[in-house]
């Protein structure tokens, strides 16, 4: 434990604490406390899926601002084994990150990754993506993992189906979505983990504001929505939290999955998200497309091969005295730093991008910094 937490009495760990509310906007500037820190939010969490957050040694991920990283279930039980994360020490030691970590249950990797998934009433069975064993993940062996990886805030197992899809087939897998969920937190043990639920419910308004009522009854330190950036048309998405971020409890923190853009970060934040995470930044970043103030930059465009200007004054220090000519270069030689730095990069643009948007709430001027920011995306190539 730093000595900040050191202080902080079990208690009141994962507690919410709203600090100040947008007054035209629903956006909410708050922290909530864990064993290993305290989190500012609106946050963005870097994903770290199998112990590494791509392409970044540990301190750059630190020097980036991000207070909170993201873990899987799914990639790390089947490799290296929850188990051997544990006899190591759990996932912080073993990737030697001190700060809070956020696990995702499989929920999703098992609808996004694994082969032939059948899912059950008592658990999902599929087979793994890495060797095609038959693997068995039920919500209690979900909450032993994430305990096993000793990350601060654990997800509840859900049942994410595609979409579009049969109204009934999404309610189904909405209410064994609440279910798990009730099975998740029976079997919780740590009293150092919190676990959050995930809304589900499709497009359908109706669905998630009534899976956020069932799932708001059974008090969890926080809520996430779930099911959504999976292919649909962005505004389809917003009106989704129009509806779904009124009907979950105001003093508990809400975690929009796997979302997203630089514009959708926003559009969360003004309707009262307050965490994300996305693979996008190093993705991305790993494919030369970078993220800027002017909207996206591909560096691997002929136009920028004479160019001596820098991608971003305000980047990351490694960065910011670089031309786009020389990153440029490193990707059409395959050079490793080019990934590497351009990761670096867009991390430290969404920190920034949601230290600028907590500023911003704090001086009560989070619309004039939305629309800022919109009109400089937009005005790129
Ligand atoms: N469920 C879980 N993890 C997720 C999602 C979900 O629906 C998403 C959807 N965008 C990303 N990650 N458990």
């Amino acid at each position: 434990l730093s000595d900040s937490t050191a202080k902080t009495a079990e208690a009141d760990w994962f507690r919410y604490q709203l600090k100040q509310q947008d007054s035209t906007t629903a956006a909410r500037r708050g922290e909530f406390v864990t064993p290993h820190g305290t989190v500012q939010t609106p946050a963005f969490m870097p994903v770290g899926t199998q112990g590494t957050v791509k392409g970044l040694e540990i301190g750059m991920v630190r020097q980036t601002g991000a207070e909170m990283i993201l873990g899987n279930t799914y990639h790390l039980s089947l490799r290296p084994g929850d188990d051997v994360v544990a006899e190591l020490g759990g996932l912080h030691k073993f990737m030697g990150w001190d700060g809070p970590i956020l696990t995702d249950s499989g929920g999703f990797q098992i609808f996004s990754l694994a082969q032939m998934r059948k899912i059950t009433e008592k658990e999902a069975i599929f087979q793994s993506h890495i060797d095609g064993r038959k693997i068995h993940l039920s919500p209690e062996r979900s909450i032993e993992i994430q305990e096993n990886l000793g990350s601060d805030i654990a997800m509840v197992l859900d049942h994410v189906v595609e979409l579009p899809n049969e109204p009934q087939v999404i309610r189904e897998a909405m209410d064994r979505s609440i279910r798990w969920a009730e099975r998740c937190q029976a079997a919780a043990t740590r009293k150092d983990q919190a676990q959050f639920a995930i809304v589900q419910g499709g497009l359908d308004e109706n669905m998630r504001v009534e899976c956020a009522e069932r799932l708001g009854a059974l008090n969890f330190p926080g809520y996430a929505m779930g099911g959504l950036s999976v292919g649909e048309p962005p505004p389809e998405m917003y009106r989704i939290l129009d509806a779904t971020c009124p009907a979950l409890p105001a003093d508990k923190p809400r975690y929009l999955m796997g979302v997203g853009r630089p514009e959708d970060l926003l559009e969360g934040i003004r309707r009262g998200v307050d965490l994300f995470d996305c693979v996008m930044p190093t993705r991305n970043g790993r494919n030369a497309l970078a993220f800027t103030d002017e909207g996206t930059v591909r560096l691997r465009n002929a136009k920028y091969q004479r160019d001596p200007s820098p991608l971003d004054s305000k980047s990351a220090p490694q960065v910011a005295g670089l031309s786009r000519a020389y990153l440029r270069h490193l990707f059409m030689a395959k050079e490793m730093l080019g990934p590497i730095l351009l990761s670096l990069h867009n991390v430290a643009y969404y920190q920034r991008l949601m230290r600028e948007a907590r500023q911003a709430i704090e001086e009560g001027r989070f619309v004039a910094f939305y629309e800022e920011k919109m009109k400089g995306w937009a005005s790129g190539s």
